[in-house]
């Protein structure tokens, strides 16, 4: 291949990329002045990750953590980036491969836009504009590159020029619109605007204070309250769910003798309850930290439901999330005296966007895959024989109760702290039963029971600490939980699927 042959391709390439990157920037623009929740990107990105299978999906938020969003979004730029190369390639030399190759692309955005929660006929707009501006494009491309090609040697020089200042031209205003789309995402701005101009009442029945012996502040354990910025985060959601307060309003549907909605401001005007409850996510392995306890103000959510009566027939509550998501819940869990709430406030804010602005759902003792529906908008009373949720639908069991665990905090795994007095901590949760010990084991020793801080309530985990005397040399340390009706931690290994993992977390030290 000669020098210009290869450049030719390379231009073809280049011209590819920029063509679809302009068709991609065209349809998050438009989507961005229409809506921010019609994105496409968005929505082939949440289609492909529906449609992954669970253990693919498992490994992957396990691989990239709580980055695994911007991982699987640069995964998906670098594959299409590939595939517009070889668009433009195709184009080039076996037309119209190249065309076809674009017109895919939108029809995949079509057809995933089609599947979201809110579609209308504005949600077509994107993809099809998408397609058009990338076809467009990428003939127009191909033209200047022919004519490069096929030039003379004394006129190659000016149309190599026009290549590169179209193909060149075109990437930069591929990069101005995709600016423009990410800056004009008006939606996301004013639910910050929305969020920071909601007053909170005082609760009517506020929280127990947290007891002054709850924290022991020692260094590397994780604190009893876990502020909101380090609260971790799953959901299935790609662009947080943008929902207007003023617009907001929860029906509950189904097995009830009257549908009733009621709207944020007069979910406020309630008398609402403040108390602390400990989240854990059931993809929590052992020892992990999908987990965190918050103080949430809400009003419960028996009340809600007593106001809609509740049929016999039911057994579960269904509730549906702003984009689509649901949980089944048993019914029991929300009428019960534990404190579910419709919750408005997490440690004494408005929910942060990505925890369920302005509502969501927190239930003591169940997993969020079950229970914890952010952004919630309805809450249908139904049957587990006659409903499924999100999860349940993946393999994951239809009641999650948060099994009873516990986890050493500090020191690290594989540290190597100095012979003598090592103080090792953690925390240890049986949410809604409550924790009677905490008890740890050095080597193939026997249990010694540790030290407990004073806990908030059942509904929350507490920290632990124990100082053990350890020679200099190799040593595992074991924790296990005791529950308040004596029953120990469950030891045998078992995954997170289907139910939430069990086993016991051990750590490694060089003691030196
Ligand atoms: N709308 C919506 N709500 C959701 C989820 C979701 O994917 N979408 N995930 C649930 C899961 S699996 C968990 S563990 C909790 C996590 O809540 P957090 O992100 O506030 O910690 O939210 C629950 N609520
Ligand atoms: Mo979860």
């Amino acid at each position: 291949m000669n020098g210009t042959a290869r450049n030719v391709t390379l231009w073809a390439a280049a011209a590819g990329v920029v063509a679809i990157g302009l068709a991609v920037a065209a349809g998050e623009l438009s989507a961005a002045l229409l809506s921010p929740s019609l994105s496409p990107v968005s929505a082939v990105g949440s289609v492909v990750i529906d449609a992954m299978p669970a253990p693919v999906k498992d490994w992957a938020i396990g691989l990239f953590g709580t980055a695994d969003k911007a991982a699987f979004l640069v995964s998906m730029a670098a594959v299409i980036a590939v595939i517009a190369a070889a668009a433009g390639i195709l184009e080039l030399r076996r037309p119209p491969a190249g065309v076809v190759i674009v017109s895919l692309f939108g029809a995949a955005g079509l057809a995933a836009v089609l599947t979201r929660a809110q579609m209308s006929v504005l949600s077509l707009v994107p993809p099809l504009l998408a397609a058009g501006v990338g076809i467009l494009v990428l003939r127009a491309f191909r033209a200047r590159i022919l004519s490069w090609r096929d030039a003379s040697p004394g006129e190659a020089g000016a149309r190599r020029r026009d290549v590169l200042l179209t193909v060149g031209g075109g990437a930069a205003v591929g990069v101005a619109a995709g600016a423009l789309a990410g800056a004009s995402r008006a939606g996301q701005i004013n639910t910050v605007a929305s969020r920071a101009g909601v007053v909170l009442p005082a609760a009517a029945l506020p929280a127990t204070p947290i007891p002054a012996g709850a924290e022991l502040g020692i260094s590397g354990l994780d604190p009893v309250l876990t502020p909101a910025a380090d609260f971790y985060r799953i959901d299935t959601a790609l662009s947080v769910p943008l929902v207007d307060p003023q617009q907001w309003s929860l029906k509950v549907t189904g097995l009830v003798d009257r549908e009733v909605e009621i709207t944020f401001a007069e979910l406020l005007a309630k008398p609402l309850q403040e108390s602390h409850v400990t989240l854990a996510c059931v993809s929590n392995e052992v020892g992990g930290s999908l987990i965190g306890n918050a103080k949430w103000l809400g009003w419960p959510v028996r009340n809600l439901l007593a106001a809609a009566g509740v049929r016999d027939a039911a057994d579960m509550v269904l509730s549906t999330s702003r984009d689509g998501w649901t949980a089944s819940t048993p019914l029991e869990a929300l009428t019960d005296s534990r404190d579910a709430l419709l919750a408005v406030g997490m440690n004494g804010e408005p929910l942060p966007l990505e925890h369920g602005f302005p509502v969501r759902l927190v239930v003591p003792g169940l997993y969020g895959y079950v229970s914890a529906t952010k952004w919630v908008t309805e809450l249908k009373v139904t049957r587990f024989s006659d409903d499924a949720a999100y999860w349940t639908d993946r393999g994951w069991t239809e009641r999650g109760p948060i099994k009873l665990s516990s986890r050493i905090d500090t020191p690290a795994n594989g540290a190597s702290p100095d012979a003598g007095a090592v103080t090792v901590a953690g925390m240890a949760w049986a949410q809604h039963t409550g924790i009677r010990g905490v008890q740890v084991r050095v080597d193939d020793g026997g249990w010694s029971d540790v030290r407990l801080a004073s806990g908030i309530s059942a509904d929350t985990w507490l920290q632990w600490s124990a100082v053990l005397d350890l020679a200099k040399g190799d040593h595992t340390v074991t924790v296990r939980a005791i529950d308040a009706n004596g029953r120990e931690q469950d030891e045998i290994v078992r995954p997170v699927v289907p139910d939430g993992a069990t086993g016991l977390h051990t750590i490694r030290l060089a003691v030196r």
